[in-house]
């Protein structure tokens, strides 16, 4: 059975674009694990504890036959491998993954809630999110058009346009 399931990544502290990238790489090298998508790469103003440096954010979609509780393990172990150390509440990381939408599956046990709680209110997790899912793996209820309406788009700026995006304009002779 192959899940779909969308993933947001943060780095705000040391090489972020590597730390990004270079997850994105080992998330693809899992046996079990598919990227299918990538969005661009975000820069975007620290949200909830704000006195610290400006993030990179984005999303993938994957397609894995792991259960979310299996997946939030092996991204655990991603962060961990990455150096993630869990010190100040909301505070600076060098890699932070989050499980978004696994299917259309609402799950909420001790260790974790799909669809993610707080995802709707957090545009550095909802611009690279809507940029790459397909309209079918979204909630019904979700309407781009509002959300990119909204004020708190601000503070999130794309960084580096995804890999294999449009370039035409370019390439004319
Ligand atoms: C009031 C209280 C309003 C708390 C907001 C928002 C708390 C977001 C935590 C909040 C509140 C979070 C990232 C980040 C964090 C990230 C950017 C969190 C967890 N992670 N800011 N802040 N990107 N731009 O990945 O999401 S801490
Ligand atoms: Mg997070
Ligand atoms: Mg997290």
């Amino acid at each position: 059975m192959m899940n779909i399931v969308y993933i947001a990544l943060g780095s705000n502290q040391g090489d972020r674009a590597g730390y990004l990238q270079e997850a994105v790489e080992e998330i693809g090298r899992h046996e079990q694990i598919m990227v299918e998508k990538e969005s661009s790469i975000y820069e975007t103003d620290p949200v909830g504890y704000t006195e610290q440096d400006k993030f990179l954010n984005m999303v993938i979609k994957v397609n894995t036959q792991l259960a979310p509780a299996d997946l939030l393990k092996v991204l655990q172990e991603f962060e961990y491998f990455f150096g993630r150390k869990r010190e100040i509440r909301w505070g600076p990381r060098t890699l932070d993954l989050d499980i978004l939408l696994y299917n259309q599956e609402n799950i909420e046990t001790e260790e974790l809630i799909i669809p993610h709680p707080r995802m709707w209110e957090r545009a550095f997790v909802f611009i690279p999110l809507i940029e790459i899912a397909e309209s079918k793996d979204l909630p019904v209820e979700i309407n781009r058009k509002e959300l990119l309406a909204r004020q708190d788009r601000e503070g999130v700026h794309v960084w580096k346009p995804k890999s294999g995006g449009d370039v035409s304009g370019l390439t004319e002779s």
